[in-house]
């Protein structure tokens, strides 16, 4: 992981240590596609003051995406979205209560105006996030593309024609 004051494209924050080991997911891809992030803990009810500081001076700060990984009232994303002009991608966290439909529709249900780019709920929201944070930088970097077309590539290489039993 990146060091805290080095300037880094993407930041992933979360809600809660209790996020990581779904939000670890976006972070391992980024490593997989080479984009360096930083990864913290802001919570938007818990450290409002973090958040505040954060969000408004993502962009001064050089971060070009934001990935906001939230359960339950998962404010996090949204209120992010609401400081910051950065595009932020949010992931809903799996709650304990309500298997992350809470965090969903927290998360996606946003006002016209203030938009956050809505993943699938948990891992697949995660990897997602990452993926989509890669394709924006890719828009301006020639080198990442070309990884990203690989990491594709890869992945459609790895799908077996046929089913097995022993897989
Ligand atoms: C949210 O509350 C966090 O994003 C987390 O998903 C959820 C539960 O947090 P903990 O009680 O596990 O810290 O703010």
């Amino acid at each position: 992981m990146s060091e805290a004051t080095t300037i880094v494209p993407v930041a992933i924050i979360m809600g809660s240590q209790s996020d990581w080991s779904v939000m670890k997911n976006a972070a391992d891809t980024l490593e997989a596609l080479g984009v360096a992030f930083d990864a913290r803990i802001v919570s938007a009810h818990r450290t409002p003051e973090r958040l505040y500081e954060f969000a408004r001076g993502a962009r001064d700060a050089g971060f070009k995406v934001i990935i906001a990984g939230a359960g339950g009232a998962a404010h996090l994303p949204g209120m992010t979205a609401a400081l910051t002009p950065l595009p932020v991608f949010g992931v809903p966290v799996e709650s304990r209560a309500l298997s992350g439909k809470d965090s969903l529709l927290s998360i996606v249900q946003m006002p016209a105006g203030i938009p956050v780019g809505t993943l699938a709920i948990g891992r697949a929201g995660a990897i997602n996030a990452a993926l989509l944070a890669a394709a924006v930088l890719a828009l301006s970097d020639s080198a990442l593309a070309a990884r990203l077309d690989a990491y594709r590539q890869a992945q459609t290489d790895a799908v077996a024609p046929q089913p097995r039993d022993d897989a």
